[in-house]
């Protein structure tokens, strides 16, 4: 049996004690526990959600770590759910084989490769393709577009069974799920061993400077157990022997991070740059956090607000999205189906579940057509062109979205997320 969650007292990259609790979102059910009608009524379960900074590296972590077979064993979230997002990492991978891959052809290894949508993109080109993740619902997503996957979670040991069965890999690619992983540095020793000698990793993060700009504090949930600055980063590669040799900025997601390492030490001068610029934001100072803090807690306070007046003004209001950051807003701000009576996504496998904590029901976009809200609280914001384009008949008989953001305002064109 394994532990349903644990505590974790000392910083995942350094080892040091005394984490410092930056900014707590009291407890939070899991993110992606989208609930089934029949269960609504059962107790649920709630974890601690609250940051923990170390001071010593920079690195920026959850206190609670809930158990990942818990979390990601069967999982709702599936890449392809957004069609930018899709072309986004088709574009990884063509440029990633084009750079890394020998013409003669070589191995890529994607670790957390959901439903195959980012291998399948190079499939036809000179490459062998495997994806490692650990759900198995999604496994059979990717088996269905022909992307042999691992459906278990990746470690220096399946890394060097990759090695004996396949042989060592030219590309790994590991988008958006670094983060998801408690024991970093065995990840790390696996991508070491895993790559060949003149292998490459290229990995995406959210990036931390970006969720502190913005205030999104509706990144941090459960699955999210790590925040990454490009200053502990370096660290934990460098003692993986693996050097950091470019970084580059995105704004997918809210603001992404693209690393690409190599075997090696150290990082490029480029990387150095940035480096010097998280010293001069103070990217891992407390007082960073607590500000941050103040500005969330302005936000709960202004979303509530903005939409008890919507409700009193009669104003009819519906969610977009239900994605884990959705969760974590409905739930940080105490908004219940009194405020937002149901919420729309387009993912089939989430569609007639509940919102954890909040229950609000998830229904197809379909439904808009016949419920006509004039306002709808768009909780994928990070899609916002994305969504706009697909609703243009609720835009064009005048209706409005609304950013959950510090404070709520309203998300008028051109929709485009954060850029650096
Ligand atoms: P979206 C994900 O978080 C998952 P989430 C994960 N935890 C992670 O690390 C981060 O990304 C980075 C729907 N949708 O992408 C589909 C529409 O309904 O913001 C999704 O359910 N219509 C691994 O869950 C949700 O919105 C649309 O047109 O916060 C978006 O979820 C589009 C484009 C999306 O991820
Ligand atoms: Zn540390």
């Amino acid at each position: 049996m394994h532990p349903t969650t644990w505590e974790r007292t000392v910083c995942r990259v350094c080892g040091a004690g005394g984490l410092a609790r930056v900014l707590s979102l009291g407890e939070m059910p899991p993110a992606n526990a989208l609930r089934a009608p029949a269960e609504l009524t059962n107790p649920e379960v709630r974890f601690p959600l609250a940051l923990a900074l170390c001071e010593a590296c920079g690195m920026v972590q959850l206190g609670h770590v809930v158990s990942p077979e818990l979390l990601f064993r069967s999982y709702l979230f599936v890449t392809s759910s957004s069609q930018r997002m899709s072309e986004h990492f088709s574009a990884l991978m063509a440029a990633a084989v084009d750079e890394h891959v020998p013409a003669s052809g070589g191995l890529v290894v994607e670790i957390g490769s959901n439903d195959g949508t980012g291998l399948s993109s190079i499939k036809r080109r000179d490459v062998r393709v495997l994806g490692v993740d650990p759900a198995r619902n999604i496994a059979v997503l990717a088996a269905a577009r022909e992307v042999p996957t691992i459906p278990e979670f990746f470690t220096e040991a399946l890394a060097a069974e990759i090695v004996r069965t396949a042989g060592a890999a030219s590309l790994v690619v590991a988008c958006n799920v670094l983060g998801h992983i408690d024991d970093l540095h065995d990840v790390c020793r696996g991508i070491r061993t895993l790559l060949a000698p003149r292998g490459a990793l290229v990995f995406e993060v959210p990036y931390l400077q970006d969720l502190v700009d913005l205030s999104a504090y509706d990144a941090i949930y459960h699955e999210h157990l790590s925040y990454f600055a490009v200053r502990p980063l370096v660290k934990l590669l460098n003692e993986n022997g693996l050097r950091l040799e470019r970084v580059e900025f995105f704004p997918v997601h809210g603001g992404t991070l693209r690393g690409t390492a190599v075997h090696g030490r150290g990082c490029a001068p480029a990387v150095e740059a940035v480096l010097s610029k998280e010293l001069e934001t103070g990217l891992a100072r407390r007082a960073t956090f607590d500000a941050m803090a103040t500005r969330v807690e302005d936000h709960r306070r202004g979303l509530r607000t903005a939409l008890t007046e919507l409700r009193e003004r009669r104003i009819k209001i519906a969610g977009y999205g239900a994605p884990a950051k959705g969760t974590v807003v409905l739930n940080h701000c105490g908004l219940g189906v009194d405020l937002l009576p149901f919420v729309v996504d387009s993912t089939p496998a989430k569609q007639g579940l509940h919102v954890p904590g909040t229950h609000q029901l998830i229904r197809p976009p379909s439904v808009l057509a016949d419920e006509k809200p004039d306002v709808l609280l768009l909780l994928a914001w990070n899609h916002a062109g994305e969504i706009r384009e697909r609703e243009a008949a609720f835009l064009a008989r005048g209706g409005r979205f609304l950013l959950p953001h510090s404070p709520a305002s309203w998300c008028e064109p051109p929709a485009q997320s954060a850029s650096r």
